[in-house]
């Protein structure tokens, strides 16, 4: 039996969360796609554990103590005493959230396939890496295609989550990249937004249709918000619906549904179980201001879903 449920590698950071649109009033909160993925998975009792580098900050310390907090292994994470722990704003408007980042030059972009702690990741169940890990840095790229080869060497499932943002990379080496890496992920976590920029495809199909036909073999998972989830197996495709909740804040609600959906994978969920449990989650999430504070607790979901986790 694997030592951990979970991996993630990646970047974490620090939030500033605006809570009131076109104040200057920001929330201090944490955030990072990966490190958020394996919080959400945390909160859901799964054994999880964070691969990255944090500068040698007060903000460095912060992360270490959330990531103890949240019953994280921090065992892979390094202190470079030559970066900073990086940082974002967000601010919300007409057009939902924007991010501002202070991230370039930060330890996590300085992570080293050479650095990577190879036995943390052939001793989990899941490796989970995103689009994000991928575009801070060269050598941060690398060291993920290394974590992939590592976890698909010993067994491991590796999950990868688009999240592109275009403001770390162009969109055709995003492309490349991101292509090669769904092809070789068991599971393809998507959003609708991100594969709009990548294919020009609107339609949840035709957007399914082109992540086949770029040679994604695992299970694909396309996010849709609100609407929920198109859950394409190889062989069948069914839309598992989104629960309605008024949102105020939707950043690291993506994170929430991956982290949550590994949890409940790692409990023995079968799949359609499981994204109907990580929409449920992913919609509790959104409840709440920041990308950590609202992850919910398996008692939150089990009471906001109708019949509880078991029913269909
Ligand atoms: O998904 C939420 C993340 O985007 C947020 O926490 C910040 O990781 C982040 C990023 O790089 O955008």
């Amino acid at each position: 039996m694997p030592d951990f449920d979970i991996v993630g590698l990646g970047e974490p950071l620090i939030e500033f969360n605006q809570t009131r649109p076109g104040q200057p009033e920001f929330l201090q909160g944490f955030g990072g796609d990966t490190s958020n993925a394996i919080i959400a998975a945390a909160r859901q009792g799964a054994r999880c554990a964070y691969l990255t580098r944090v500068g040698a900050d007060v903000f460095g310390e912060q992360l270490l103590q959330l990531w103890r907090d949240e019953q994280v292994d921090t065992s892979g994470v390094m202190i470079d005493p030559q970066a900073h722990t990086g940082l974002y704003f967000v601010q919300h408007g007409p057009e939902g959230h924007v991010f501002s980042y202070m991230r370039h030059g930060s330890a996590a972009s300085r992570m080293h396939p050479e650095d990577l702690r190879h036995d943390m990741v052939e001793r989990a169940a899941f490796l989970h890496v995103s689009g994000i890990s991928m575009a801070i840095s060269g050598n941060a790229c690398d060291t993920v295609f290394a974590a992939i080869e590592r976890a698909r060497a010993s067994g491991g499932q590796v999950c990868l989550d688009s999240n592109l943002r275009l403001r770390l990379w162009p969109v055709d080496r995003a492309r490349a990249i991101l292509r090669e890496a769904m092809r070789m992920a068991d599971i393809f976590l998507p959003s609708m937004d991100d594969m709009r920029h990548l294919t020009g495809h609107t339609d949840p199909a035709a957007t399914l249709d082109w992540i086949r036909d770029a040679g994604a073999s695992g299970i694909v998972i396309l996010k849709m918000g609100r609407d929920g989830a198109v859950l394409d197996d190889g062989r069948n495709r069914h839309l598992v619906a989104g629960m309605a909740v008024e949102a105020v804040d939707a950043t690291g609600a993506g994170d929430c549904f991956a982290g949550t959906l590994l949890a409940r994978r790692a409990r023995g969920d079968d799949w359609a179980g499981a994204v109907r449990y990580a929409n449920a989650a992913a919609a509790l999430s959104t409840r709440g201001y920041g990308a950590v504070q609202p992850l919910p607790t398996p008692a939150q979901v089990e009471a906001f879903l109708p019949g509880g986790a078991g029913a269909r």
